[in-house]
């Protein structure tokens, strides 16, 4: 039997342990079979390693940090059924048993036709802007990601926010700040016209925004736009199960449809997708294109081979092919992702009781700090989102990462910093990592270091690479 199908898919809060019995209380749906110990550190020695790191958390060595909120990237945890799946590994250079069985579960829990596997997200965005994108064109998109739109750069495209003006609001409660507003679709089109719009970006649990879930309803009204005049959608699916919960939750007429439904239901309405599989498929490495389209998928197949590897590995080996196909599987698995996104709910819930400005709704896989109300007194050009990450780190040996004008970079066509509305620190939870207690040490840090903003000063950049600026950059205090 299959190892994904060992466990049934089941859906429905009812059947769930805590719902059946009544409580309140209710845990994480695994147990610990081996354990990753964390070294602590001093707060001289947190001073120290931040100032070697150019006051970047990205250039933190990772045994000085305590508690590794950076990101939810390839930091989850795999679960017994996938690191049995890595010893299943077939190694061949061509024609690895698990590229069928990962195709196989594309299909089957995501519905599109034609897989073509990726070393990580960014390949197959690669890839799609360098098939689809012309010099000139223009692509429309519910808020930026960074590697997504250098991508459409670097082929030569434009990207075009058009997600609705709520999203740019760290205090608007819009329960779907990832809906696009389709009046600045027709704007668009009406100023450009469609040979100019390849396609449309569409992320599911937009990462920028706060993590925040576009509606079923939206995508439907996007998807009739796209029909209408032939232009289609790519999605980003990398954390696409986590906005199906946030449906699931939130969308009426959906309470009763499982997780996985919703994820079939979303990419359904799109034309094919990129994903990065270190998100909701809790991979450390992977991920893939997948299309609709023979056409295209044949050009991507070609494509690949130059860039990522044979078109039945692109990148990786059989074995992280078997975790993902796996992994997929256990995304849509209704006590896992509730478990989740309730973890990220519990940490945000705890900051907002304490009057700490975070983005709200609370997003799904991270708590973003809202850098602008916590450190009023440090301007934009001084770069507050990255010094409050900075000290956060020093305070508790807890590392966040910057979501602001660091991570926004510059105009390619007047070479200005962008000024983003929305500077955030983002607090990322990895998956089936963290427990409870964590949160709890978490959110007592950062209340903390809320209460002695005032003495928090900003940064000047000494150093700025050219692409992707904020993995790299250094900084020094004022
Ligand atoms: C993060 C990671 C990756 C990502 C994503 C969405 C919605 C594509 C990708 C790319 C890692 C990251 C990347 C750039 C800056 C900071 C952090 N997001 N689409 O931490 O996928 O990393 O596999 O190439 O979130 O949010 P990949």
């Amino acid at each position: 039997m299959p190892l994904e199908q060992v466990r049934i898919v089941q859906d429905g809060l009812e059947n769930s342990m805590s719902n059946t019995e009544k409580r309140k209380s209710w845990a994480e749906p695994f147990k610990i079979k081996m354990v990753e110990l964390l070294r602590m550190t001093t707060r001289d020695e947190r001073v120290k390693a931040i100032k070697e790191a150019g006051y970047n958390t990205f250039l933190l060595k990772s045994d000085d940090v305590y508690i590794d909120l950076l990101t939810d990237s390839g930091t989850s945890a795999m679960s017994d059924r996938q690191w049995s799946g890595m010893m299943m590994g077939d190694e061949a250079y061509a024609g690895s048993r698990n590229f069928y069985h990962l195709e196989e579960a594309v299909r089957k829990y995501y519905g599109y036709k034609y897989l073509v596997p990726t070393h990580q997200g960014r390949g197959a965005e690669h890839i799609i802007s360098r098939i689809m994108i012309k010099k000139g064109d223009f692509i429309p998109g519910n808020m930026y990601f960074t590697t997504t739109r250098l991508h459409q750069e670097l082929a030569g495209g434009g990207f075009v926010d058009v997600i609705v003006d709520e999203a740019h609001d760290p205090t608007n409660q819009h329960t779907f700040k990832g809906n696009v507003d389709i009046s600045k679709l027709d704007r668009l089109l009406e100023k450009v016209g469609k040979e100019k719009i390849p396609y449309l970006s569409i992320a599911t649990a937009v990462n920028m925004a706060g993590g925040q879930p576009i509606s079923l309803e939206n995508l439907k009204k996007v998807r009739e736009w796209s029909l209408k005049h032939g232009i289609p959608i790519i999605h980003d699916a990398t954390r696409v199960a986590e906005n199906a919960y946030f449906i699931k939750k939130r969308e009426s007429g959906c309470q009763d449809k499982s997780v996985a439904q919703i994820v079939r239901e979303l990419c359904d309405l799109t034309d094919g997708c990129t994903m990065s599989a270190k998100k909701d498929a809790m991979v450390n490495i992977g991920g893939f294109l997948a299309v609709n389209d023979p056409d295209l998928f044949d050009q991507a197949r070609n494509m690949v081979v130059i860039y990522e590897g044979l078109h039945t590995y692109g990148g990786m080996a059989g074995r992280d092919m078997e975790a993902v196909a796996i992994g997929l599987g256990e995304s849509v698995d209704h006590e896992h992702i509730r478990a989740r996104v309730e973890q990220v709910m519990y940490l945000g819930g705890k900051l907002l009781d304490a009057g700490v400005p975070i983005v709200e709704p609370i997003g799904s896989h991270a708590v973003f700090l809202d850098a602008k109300r916590f450190l009023p007194h440090v301007p934009q050009n001084e770069f507050p989102a990255q010094v409050l990450a900075a000290e956060l780190y020093v305070e508790a040996g807890i590392r966040s990462m910057e979501r602001g004008v660091v991570s926004a970079g510059r105009d390619p066509e007047t070479g200005d910093h962008r000024y983003p509305k929305l500077e955030l620190v983002r607090l990322t939870i990895p998956r089936r990592v963290y427990t409870q207690a964590h949160m709890d040490v978490t959110a007592e840090a950062v209340i903390e270091l809320y209460e002695n903003r005032d003495r928090i000063k900003g940064l000047k950049m000494v150093y700025e690479p050219k692409y992707l600026r904020f993995f790299q950059a250094r900084f020094e205090p004022i």
